[in-house]
């Protein structure tokens, strides 16, 4: 009897045709995801039959076991009897908890804690010259899932803390997927990937308490960046506000190796990748990313799927920095096979190769963000490796990973994983395995099944490996002597802050190393400071209560490379918050025409009043209860309060260098903060007029002037 000739259960849906699309055919491109349909779709409620089936959680009227039972009851064991014991046939009671049991896998060991989206990159084609990938075309447009993330924490740790961030991004390429692994700063620790469980252990909490979690405030981490000054280069970038992005979409992204282009002509060059957000790079301050890993620890995941599902699609440009491929591998006298080394703007310029929009949020983090793996070896024709020796231990570490994360070898097939193209593997069974493969000779060469599949040539778009030249040497353990300039580019990079950032940059050393304990851990990192800087490790070792030692290294004076700076400059300001501290007695048709200007220039405007509910018919989304100055980068007052929680609210405001707008009836409130009218980022008038001034000013993300003047 086939499937249509079955008896119709009484109220049930017409029972439709099995449909083995997925995943028993694997050569088939995915069908557009329903998952990629828009950020509109949060989870509605209502009855559950007005409402779209793709919206609902569960499909379908009726519960079901896993086999497809229709369900009487879900919330009672089947029992001897209302108060007798659970009886050992309840099916139903097994597979439910069976599953739950199951429902996490290990997390990343790195990288646990991230928040993903769905978006598209389009090329510029300014690629063409350099590479034959066919998604860096003029006009191509690729699907793409980028997972940012921090390093350290686990995955239920706060979003703010010090870290480097994560920033890999999947494209799904007519000719197979590719990623690129990067990070938001562009060195690494280390310069070969034998000592990446080193690093990483002494980054992670103490083996024996499992504290201090997801930061490097503590003696391990110490301990080894003083003894190993390979990662002073990396460790200066994270006590910079490098490592506090204000937002995932104001953080920079870099592919940190170099990597091998060539074009069709089969001319290579070496390159460097680099995402540049449209939104400029921005930070938080220190004693904000404290505050918010109390007040909002998801604030970076929340503040990135808000985004999307406000439509302020967060976009970065794709650039490259293109260097000859000369046999030495150098640039400018820069060994482009060490990690920890960048080459400056200002030496080898961006040039903008594509536009990359985040357009959807994921719709199940666990299948989509928790289930994604990404491997630098994942590379299409025209995007080769190098010889450098960190990335060539990654290479093996991204797969071998997945068999414990994901529980075997049939990763690639998960959802989020599957290339949007033809994939004829011939590879086989295994767990997990959702293929139902047909054929009978899964080898090659093979005459059974027609010979399929075949090579491809380069003609046919195969990826073939750069033959590139191989130095005749010998096997050893060592690595070359331009490797050990462990300090130049670490006071290259401290030299090209602005005074605001470098005072930063002290206090973070000031703060990390005031949380060791071990005094030899201190004066070691110390010795380290002292080639980088002389006046940096002063300013240090005089809040440590330490001497100060003398370098023992001549370092030089790097040039410094202004790109290197977050602070100047003037960026959009879309998606920024302004807190409007409004109270009963606010105009409402003031407080109305002031929303709808921030509205209007996609600022995201909360109103902050003594009660929840309504202002007359505006909504209020904060009460001094739930309020905090930290998720606001400006604040509005168009109401006097006297309540201790808002004027702490607008000290945190004052002291974090944002802007504060005052409405002439409210000014009064400057008294209580000891701030003065007209001077930098302090602006009073009509309401009207001050928001002007306000979208203005947090168009530098800061009023930088106010921290210049506390820093001296
Ligand atoms: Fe790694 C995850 C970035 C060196 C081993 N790494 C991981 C992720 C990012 C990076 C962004 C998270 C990916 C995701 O969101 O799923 N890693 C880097 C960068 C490096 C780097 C930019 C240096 C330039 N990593 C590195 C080395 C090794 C690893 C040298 C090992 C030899 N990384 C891993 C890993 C992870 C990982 C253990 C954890 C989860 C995963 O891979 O899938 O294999």
């Amino acid at each position: 009897m086939s499937t249509h000739d079955q008896p119709t259960i009484p109220g049930a849906p017409a029972p439709e045709p099995p449909s083995f699309d997925e995943p028993t055919t694997p050569r088939e491109p995915l069908p557009p995801k329903a998952d990629q349909r828009g950020p509109e779709t949060r989870t509605p409620t209502g009855a559950a039959t007005d409402l779209p089936a793709e919206a609902v959680a569960q499909q379908g009227a009726h519960l079901t076991t896993a086999q497809g039972t229709r369900l009487p009851d879900t919330d009672h064991s089947l029992k001897a009897g209302p108060r007798g014991p659970v009886l050992l046939q309840d099916h139903h009671l097994r597979e439910k908890i069976m599953h739950f049991d199951h429902e996490r896998i290990p997390e990343r060991a790195v990288h646990a804690r991230g928040a993903a989206a769905h978006g598209v990159f389009e090329a510029n084609g300014a690629a063409e010259g350099v590479t034959k990938a066919a998604f860096l075309r003029a006009g191509a447009r690729t699907k793409v899932f980028v997972r940012f993330s921090t390093v350290l924490g686990s995955r239920g740790s706060a979003d703010t803390v010090r870290d480097t961030r994560g920033f890999a991004t999947k494209f799904y390429t007519e000719e197979g997927v590719y990623d690129l692994v990067g990070n938001n700063i562009p060195v690494f620790f280390i310069q070969d990937a034998i000592k990446f469980p080193d690093v990483i252990h002494a980054g992670k909490p103490h083996p024996d308490r499992e504290i201090p979690q997801a930061q490097s405030a503590h003696d391990t981490f110490w301990d080894f960046v003083s003894l190993h000054t390979e990662a002073q280069h990396h460790t200066i970038w994270n006590m910079s506000d490098r490592a506090l992005p204000r937002s995932y979409r104001m953080m920079q992204g870099f592919g940190i190796h170099t990597f091998r282009l060539e074009n069709e002509a089969g001319e290579t060059s070496l390159v460097k990748f680099h995402w540049r957000p449209t939104l400029g790079t921005h930070g938080l301050m220190w004693e904000e990313a404290q505050l918010l890993a109390g007040k909002d620890p998801d604030f970076h995941r929340r503040d990135l799927a808000d985004a999307i599902e406000a439509g302020a699609f967060p976009q970065w440009e794709l650039a490259l920095q293109v260097m000859p491929d000369t046999p030495d591998e150098t640039f400018e006298g820069i060994d482009l096979l060490d990690p920890t080394k960048i080459v400056p703007e200002e030496l080898a310029p961006l040039q903008v190769i594509g536009t990359m929009t985040l357009d959807a949020n994921p719709t199940n983090y666990f299948a989509e963000t928790e289930q994604v793996a990404f491997h630098p070896g994942h590379l299409v024709p025209g995007i080769d490796v190098t010889n450098d020796p960190l990335l060539q231990g990654r290479l093996f570490s991204y797969l071998d990973t997945q068999i414990t994360r994901l529980g075997g070898p049939n990763f690639a097939q998960l959802p989020i994983n599957r290339p949007h193209t033809d994939v004829n593997d011939m590879l086989r069974d295994g767990m997990h395995q959702t293929a139902v493969h047909a054929g009978v000779a899964p080898y090659h060469p093979n005459s059974l099944d027609g010979g399929c599949p075949f090579h491809a040539g380069a003609d046919a778009g195969a990826f073939i490996e750069v033959p590139a030249r191989v130095e005749e040497s010998v096997k050893e353990r060592r690595q070359p002597a331009s490797f050990d300039d462990h300090f130049s580019q670490a006071r290259l990079f401290y030299l090209s802050l602005t005074p605001v950032e470098q005072q930063h940059v002290a206090d973070a050393y000031a703060f990390e190393l005031g949380k060791c304990f071990e005094q030899t851990i201190k004066e070691r990192q110390l010795a380290a400071l002292a080639n980088i800087d002389a006046d940096l490790c002063a300013s240090v070792a005089a809040s440590l209560g330490l001497p100060v030692p003398d370098a023992s290294i001549e370092v030089g004076e790097p040039e410094p490379s202004p790109a290197l700076r977050m602070v100047g400059d003037q960026w959009p300001i879309d998606g920024r918050m302004v807190g409007i501290i409004a109270d009963d007695q606010t105009d409402a048709a003031e407080l109305a025409a002031v929303r709808t200007a921030l509205d209007e220039a996609s600022v995201v405007p909360l109103v902050i009043a003594p009660h929840g509910g309504l202002l007359g018919d505006i909504p209020v989304q904060r009460t001094p209860d739930t309020a905090a100055s930290v998720e606001l980068d400006a604040v509005l007052v168009l109401a006097k309060s006297d309540d201790p929680r808002v004027l702490r609210l607008l000290d945190e405001v004052y002291r974090h260098a944002k802007a504060i707008g005052v409405a002439d009836a409210a000014s009064s409130v400057l008294e209580r903060l000891d701030a003065d009218a007209g001077e930098p980022g302090v602006v009073v008038g009509s309401a009207s007029a001050v928001v002007r001034e306000m979208l203005g000013l947090l168009a530098a993300h800061r009023v930088w002037e106010r921290l210049s003047e506390a820093t001296g």
